[in-house]
């Protein structure tokens, strides 16, 4: 049977899946359904226009999470998630953490380095960003510093799919993590840049990336769905969010 990931180089949660899929060492194609001309072809798969989907065979999966526990049912081989209960339980709430928390505002601060806009950011944005990571790196800390070392589950997995792609990206977008005040967590991210798969992955975004002039994918209308909303309009940005959708800057899911 053949794996297609449906995914982009510009989505976190596709790179969380491609990294899941490389850790299982599992074989897949990997289309970029973010294109306009793999937008019919997505809609089918997913009718809420969003990547990544999962087909293996007849199969289609959606959603980041859903996947990566599909992939563990399927392929027991080099699980992702950890093998006794209560740990999967804990492995859930670091991915929660980095999917619901973090994931929503690096993406919403990523805005004004790959969309296509001159604006400026609303005042005050990158300082409640850089506030509210650090909130989330106080509480990683020290979820990290009470488990094992460098891998808090023994082996790379679930944990480290949905945190790398947006640890990486921190930088590059203006945010940072203070090495001293989270030095379990920048221990942990060192561990992944230097182990094979999370390195293969930094390179394709890296690749992709270089030149965005090439890009056909929408980067005038952003997309904006769930907690990466919930970020924005609750941190008092709201009438900024409103002119978006007055100026047609905003798109939404359409099922
Ligand atoms: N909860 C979903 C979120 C998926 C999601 O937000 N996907 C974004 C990219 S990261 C998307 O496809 N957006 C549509 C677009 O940018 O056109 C998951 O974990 O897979």
């Amino acid at each position: 049977m053949t794996i297609c990931l449906y995914g982009s180089p510009i989505s976190t949660f596709a790179r969380k899946v491609a990294i899941g899929l490389d850790l299982k060492e599992l074989q897949y194609d990997l289309v970029d359904a973010l294109t306009p001309d793999r937008r019919e072809e997505l809609r089918k798969l997913n009718p809420r226009l969003e990547v990544p989907v999962l087909t293996d065979g007849d199969l289609v999966i959606v959603n980041s999470s859903d996947i990566l526990q599909y992939l563990d049912w399927r392929y027991p081989e080099q699980p992702l998630y950890p093998a006794k209960i209560e740990e999967r339980v804990l492995a859930r709430t670091f991915e929660r953490l980095a999917d619901q928390r973090l994931d929503p505002i690096v993406v919403d601060c990523s805005y004004w380095s790959w969309a296509d806009r001159d604006d400026k950011p609303p005042p005050g944005l990158f300082e409640a960003g850089q506030r509210d990571i650090d909130t989330v790196f106080d509480r990683l800390e020290q979820m990290l510093g009470a488990r094992p070392q460098p891998w808090p589950f023994q082996t790379p997995g679930v944990v480290e799919c949905a945190w790398f792609a947006n640890l990486a990206a921190l930088r590059t977008f203006g945010l940072a993590i203070d090495p001293e005040r989270f030095p379990a967590v920048m221990n942990w991210f060192k561990a992944m840049r230097t182990h094979p798969v999370f390195v293969a992955d930094a390179k394709r975004t890296a690749a992709f990336l270089k030149d965005l002039k090439h890009l056909t994918h929408e980067r005038k209308r952003l997309f904006w769905s769930g907690d990466r909303l919930e970020w924005m309009l609750s941190r008092g940005f709201d009438r900024w969010f409103m002119a978006e959708i007055d100026a047609g800057r905003a798109t939404f899911a359409p099922g």
